[in-house]
């Protein structure tokens, strides 16, 4: 019996470890601002917010782990030890008072841990802090349009860059035409609504994803800290082109943002969202 024991029991730890080994290499892969192959983790964290997201999706996988393994651990002494066979005569024993406290109490504190940092994200998410810009994004069928009304007022669409069109380092289904830039180390508030129908405004690097509602003015926020561009996409089943909506973030220094800003108020003065663009956005 020990020596079933033993094995059972060295089986299951190299099983963790090739799961951990597994898990590492796939966290390691996470690719920064897009998917990478192999990936099995999230993508890099460029906020404060999606920082705090991963560490706090790392915690709570070991507390899992922990509790699976323990829970599994029992299960097979359960049925190794007292089954009929090995156990034909079951004891009477019905109460015990120390282990009835023991496994109220302790769950209790473990949900403590846990609650403390869920409750400081949530907050930390919700909580807009002082914004350095606004920009307002408009989910439609199927594209964004980005509004910068704290520089210029100007609006532009950002639409799927197609295969012709996409150049070898721009990654398929994620890269557009024109991509929202931002400074880095700034408080971007990010206003979000629908134009038609529901859709979702989501960054995986940044930690961010709020419905874009049809009527409804929904806010999140986000603060880059590493310049580089980051892709997301629509996120609520929204239609035909669903698929085909991507967001690309692009994080950039104070000057380059100042420069692109001076550019941008030109190149889309006065611009509006030409209906053929609306008809051509799933070609
Ligand atoms: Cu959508």
């Amino acid at each position: 019996m020990q020596v079933r024991f033993r094995q059972v029991g060295a089986r299951l730890i190299a099983g963790a470890a090739a799961a951990a080994a597994l898990f590492a290499a796939g966290s390691a892969l996470a690719g920064m601002g897009q998917p990478s192959d192999w990936q099995i983790g999230f993508q890099g964290a460029a906020t404060p917010v999606m920082e705090y997201i991963t560490w706090f999706h790392d915690l709570l996988l070991w507390i899992i782990t922990i509790i699976t393994l323990f829970v599994l651990a029992l299960l097979v002494i359960v049925i190794v030890k007292f089954n009929a066979k090995a156990n034909p005569v079951p004891s009477k024993t019905t109460h015990n008072t120390f282990l009835e406290v023991a496994w109220t109490v302790i769950p209790v504190i473990i949900l403590g841990v846990i609650v403390v940092p869920s409750f400081r994200l949530l907050f930390l998410q919700l909580n807009t802090p002082e914004a350095d810009l606004t920009i307002k994004a408009t989910g439609k069928q199927w594209f964004w349009t980005y509004t910068y009304p704290d520089n210029g007022k100007f609006e532009f669409d950002s639409l799927m860059l197609q295969d012709k069109d996409r150049k070898a380092d721009q990654p398929r289904l994620l890269a557009v035409d024109n991509e929202m830039v931002v400074p880095v180390n700034k408080t971007v508030r990010v206003q979000v609504i629908g134009a038609e129908v529901i859709h979702a405004f989501a960054v995986p690097s940044f930690g961010i994803k709020i419905d874009a509602i049809p009527g409804r003015l929904n806010e999140t926020w986000f603060k880059a800290t590493r310049e580089g561009i980051y892709y997301g996409q629509c996120s609520e089943l929204c239609g035909k082109d669903h698929a085909f909506m991507p967001i690309a973030v692009r994080v950039v220094s104070e000057q380059a943002f100042t420069a692109w800003v001076n550019d941008a108020k030109k190149k889309f003065a006065n611009s509006e969202t030409p209906t053929n663009q609306v008809a051509s956005a799933g070609q």
